[in-house]
């Protein structure tokens, strides 16, 4: 049977649909981008995944969804060069490690961080985000670019819409990650991730996402998003 075309079922603000999409790019798949509205779900959305989240993809009338499953399934459904998995076992299993870190451990206080409105509770989430990303910095391997060496890879996809888009963090909370020594190898990262083709060709306009992010960062989301979001993400 002829393969059919891969539909990405895919919101221009997600940074969980980023993930899938940026893979895509990387791994040169020839696929269908299609554009769903989360606060309007449509029926095609809730017939390709009955939990009503993107990412989702549809490959020969299958559908595969969760942002790193779906990271995990492009590098393998299509095969290539370019791989987003390391071969070698050690690799992959740190790759797979830090992937789980970022979504236990940095993305919750990031969410905290920026949905929350009480002072306290924002504070120690930025402590926390800081701390959780100084331990990822130290984890990236020498010299780099990227967090397992020169090319892009799984743990730069799980982490990359949200750094490339530190500047909500800014806008609404007056955060930055230091321009210190210890957060150096970090700024090289996110450098090296922002240029790269692929997260490029994702990347949207700044102020359309500020516009975007500030019912949330305001406490005036639409309610039954922000849950979805918060219950996602282990927020308490
Ligand atoms: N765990 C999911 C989270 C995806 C997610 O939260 N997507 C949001 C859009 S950014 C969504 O589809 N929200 C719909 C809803 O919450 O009802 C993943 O990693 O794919």
């Amino acid at each position: 049977m002829a393969e059919s075309k891969p539909k990405l079922y895919c919101a221009w603000f997600c940074p969980f649909a980023h993930r899938a999409w940026i893979s895509m790019l990387a791994k040169g798949v020839d696929f269908e981008y299609i554009e769903q509205d989360p606060y309007n779900k449509s029926a095609e959305w809730l017939a390709v995944n009955p939990r009503g989240l993107i990412p989702v993809i549809v490959h020969n009338a299958k559908s595969v969804y969760e942002s790193h499953v779906c990271i995990e399934y492009i590098d393998e459904a299509w095969p290539s060069e370019q791989s987003l998995l390391p071969k070698d076992p050690y690799q992959r299993a740190k790759a797979r490690m830090w992937g789980d870190f970022i979504s236990k451990k940095i993305i919750p206080p990031y969410y905290r961080f920026l949905l929350k409105q009480s002072p306290e509770i924002q504070n120690e989430a930025r402590e926390q985000f800081l701390a959780a990303i100084l331990e990822f910095t130290k984890a990236m391997d020498e010299p780099g670019p990227f967090f397992q060496g020169m090319e892009l890879g799984y743990v730069d996809i799980m982490f990359a819409p949200w750094a490339c888009r530190m500047y909500i963090l800014e806008h609404y909370r007056g955060f930055e990650i230091p321009q210190t020594d210890e957060f150096r190898r970090y700024h090289v990262w996110a450098e090296a991730v922002k240029n790269h083709p692929s997260v490029k060709a994702v990347l949207q306009d700044k102020d359309r996402v500020l516009a975007n992010a500030k019912p949330y960062a305001e406490g005036n989301a639409k309610s039954e998003l922000a849950d979805a979001v918060r219950k996602d993400t282990t927020i308490p």
